[in-house]
């Protein structure tokens, strides 16, 4: 079974459960009556978009694939950083924090600070897949597909949902992937076990995708916008933080299940993708430096990073199209270096809020060989937040 998903006008309620092989798995998306961090009480810095979404960046895009396939739980979640029509690139920048994974594209990016067309971000073993479908999907909207050179080196990041997923069926098609970049829109962001987040863990609790926003005052009257997305699947339970409260200590139960002692044995912490946009014009060593800044955000939840995790941040800005062939020199704008800080703010304030929003999004997960993980408890959150004087009622 599988769904894609597009922002409707009013957040949606997508429930997909499959039958198949007897297994409840549910992906709660962004729904209408499906709380965020904020409803639940948690104390969240400054001012967000409409939407509280990377989609509050003018132009973004974003589509889902989300699949169940017998034991497979998994799918793709796709970024348009100017819309699927556009031919022009965005100035970026890639910070591993910790490479224990992948992200593709990153050698011409750090060469070129620059790429073109989406980011897809999935399950390991859906990398090639995922790569081959943005080729795909490129080859069938572009009449001349090299002229946009990045084009030919595309985007794609991973974590690991060989937890709950039966990854070594490869499930996921370049198919797939043309269908979930087919899907993307703006609006509203579908949340959780959605997309690439479908099967994924956090804190060992479950998790998946998260998206947040901030406005950034720059002076007296411009704003700045800062979106976030985050595939969630780092960290262990002793690790979470929730508001500087050590909410993971206190929910020393309501640990996963595995689907067989090995893989408790093998399970790492985990990795976290983080995508940041804005629409600040800045130049690709300033999207490194916001890139960083995510690893702040990412700390405030508990993260640190640990040996086996991949956790690759990449920032980019819609501001100062990139065109292509050796034309006449473009103007590009950009902040200067020392006015900076509000935008790393608006990157830190957002990247925690988007694994916040990723872990409430969670349910109680059955996943292949009976694997099962728990939903982040919301009334046993909102019961330490109060006993930590840090519930914002
Ligand atoms: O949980 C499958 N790391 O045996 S990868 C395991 N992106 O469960 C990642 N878990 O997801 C990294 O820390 C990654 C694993 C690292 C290395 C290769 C591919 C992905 C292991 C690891 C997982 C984690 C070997």
């Amino acid at each position: 079974m599988r769904e894609t998903m597009t922002p409707m006008k009013t957040n949606r309620t997508l429930l997909s459960i499959a039958l198949a092989g007897g297994l409840a798995f549910a992906s709660a998306a962004c729904a209408q009556d499906a709380p965020r961090a904020r409803d639940l009480g948690i104390p969240l810095e400054g001012e967000t978009g409409p939407l509280n979404a990377i989609t509050d960046v003018a132009g973004i895009e974003v589509g889902h694939l989300t699949l169940h396939e017998g034991d497979a739980h998994t799918g793709v979640t796709t970024i348009f950083p100017r819309g699927r029509a556009a031919t022009d690139g965005v100035a970026a920048g890639v910070f591993s924090f910790n490479g224990t994974g992948e992200m593709t594209g990153t050698h011409l990016i750090d060469e070129f600070g620059a790429f073109f067309g989406p980011i897809a971000i999935t399950g390991t073993l859906g990398v090639g897949a995922a790569r081959d479908g943005i080729l795909q999907w490129t080859a069938q909207n572009f009449d001349d597909p090299t002229v946009r050179f990045s084009r030919v080196l595309p985007v794609v990041a991973e974590t690991y949902d060989g937890g709950l997923s039966d990854v070594w069926s490869l499930p996921l098609t370049p198919e797939h992937v043309v269908e979930a970049l087919d899907a993307a829109r703006s609006g509203p962001v579908a949340e959780g076990a959605v997309g690439g987040g479908t099967g994924m863990v956090c804190y060992y609790f479950k998790c998946g995708i998260g998206t947040s926003s901030r406005l950034v005052r720059y002076g007296e009257d411009i704003a700045f916008t800062v979106g976030v997305l985050v595939q969630a699947n780092h960290g262990v339970r002793d690790q979470l933080r929730i508001a500087g409260t050590p909410a993971g200590r206190e929910i020393a139960d309501l640990m996963p299940r595995r689907a067989n002692q090995a893989d408790a044995a093998g399970e790492g912490d985990g990795s976290i993708i983080i995508v940041i946009a804005t629409d600040a014009p800045l130049l690709p060593d300033q999207l490194r430096r916001l890139a960083r800044r995510a690893t702040i955000g990412m700390g405030r939840t508990g993260g640190q990073g640990d040996s086996s995790s991949g956790d690759i941040f990449i920032a980019f800005t819609t501001a100062n199209p990139v065109t292509l062939g050796a034309g006449a020199p473009l103007d590009y704008q950009s902040i200067p270096g020392e006015a900076l800080d509000p935008l790393f703010d608006g990157v830190v304030q957002a990247t925690e809020e988007a694994i916040l929003n990723a872990l409430v999004a969670g349910e109680d997960t059955t996943g292949r060989g009976n694997s099962h993980v728990y939903g982040l408890p919301h009334d046993r959150v909102r019961d330490i937040l109060a006993r930590y004087g840090r519930l914002d009622d």
